[in-house]
C-alpha cells in the first residue's frame, strides 16, 4: 500500500513538525505509555482519547507536545493506533505521514502471537519502506511475573532487526513510567540524528 512519511517544516513559525505513532497489539500499553509521557511534561489534559466505556481505544489517542530549540521549535504530533482488530481499518489513516514509530510489545510470552501479528500488519502496511522508518520497540509490562517472559532475542531475530536503518529496543513499565521517556528520546535522536535534542522543556 505504501504510506508516506514526510517531516513538515513550518518556516513562518519556525517549527519542525513530526508525527510519531505508538503501535502494537491490543492492550499492550500504548495509551498508558502516551498518557505517562504527557503527564511527565505536565500536560495531563493534552491528550485526546476516543475510548469506549471500558477504556479501550476506539480509533486513536492524539496529542501535541512542543519543545523549544535555539532557533526552531519541535512540534510532535503523537498518536496511538487502536489495538483492537474491530477497528483495524482506522490504523492506516493513523499511520499516514508518520516519521517514527514506537512499537509497544507485550512482554508476556502468551502474547507472542499477538505481537507478531501486529508487527506483520505494520510491515505489510508500509512495504519495503518499512525498514527506513525510525523505530523503537518497547517490551512493555516488564513488571508482570505471572508467566514466562517473551524471549527478547528471539523477537529481535524474528523481525530481522539488521534490515532497519534505525531501530532500538528497551523494556518499559508504562503504568509506572519506567523507560517511557527513554523510548521517546531514542526515537527523537533517530529522527534528528544531527541534533542533540533534550526534551525537558515544553513550550
Ligand atoms: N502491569 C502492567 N500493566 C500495564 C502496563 N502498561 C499498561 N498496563 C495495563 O494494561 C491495560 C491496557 O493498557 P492500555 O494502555 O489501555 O493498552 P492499549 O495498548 O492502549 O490498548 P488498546 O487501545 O485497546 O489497543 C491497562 O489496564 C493498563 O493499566 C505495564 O507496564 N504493566
Ligand atoms: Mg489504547
Amino acid at each position: 500500500m505504501g504510506l508516506n512519511y514526510t517531516m513538515l517544516l513550518d518556516y513562518e513559525n519556525k517549527l519542525v513538525q513530526v508525527k510519531c505513532v505508538y503501535y502494537g497489539p491490543a492492550m499492550s500499553g500504548k495509551t498508558t505509555s502516551l498518557r505517562y509521557l504527557f503527564s511527565y511534561f505536565g500536560k495531563d489534559n493534552g491528550l485526546e482519547s476516543i475510548e469506549n466505556s471500558v477504556g479501550r481505544t476506539l480509533f486513536f489517542d492524539f496529542g501535541v507536545l512542543q519543545f523549544k530549540g535555539a532557533v526552531w521549535g519541535l512540534k510532535f504530533l503523537l498518536y496511538t493506533a487502536t489495538g483492537q482488530d474491530f477497528y483495524a481499518s482506522t490504523r492506516p489513516a493513523t499511520l499516514n505521514g508518520v516519521d517514527g514509530i514506537i512499537f509497544i510489545a507485550d512482554s508476556q510470552i502468551k502474547y507472542l502471537e499477538h505481537n507478531i501479528r501486529s508487527w506483520n500488519e505494520l510491515r505489510t502496511l508500509f512495504g519495503p519502506e518499512f525498514y527506513n522508518i525510525p523505530l523503537v520497540v518497547s517490551f512493555n509490562k516488564y513488571d508482570l511475573n505471572n508467566g514466562e517472559k517473551l524471549d527478547r532475542d528471539l523477537f529481535i531475530k524474528f523481525i530481522e532487526s539488521e534490515k532497519f536503518s534505525h531501530i532500538s529496543f528497551n523494556e518499559t513499565i508504562a503504568t509506572e513510567g519506567v523507560g517511557v521517556l527513554d523510548s521517546f528520546q531514542q526515537l527523537i535522536s533517530f529522527i534528528f540524528p544531527q541534533l542533540n535534542v533534550k526534551v525537558n522543556q515544553t513550550l
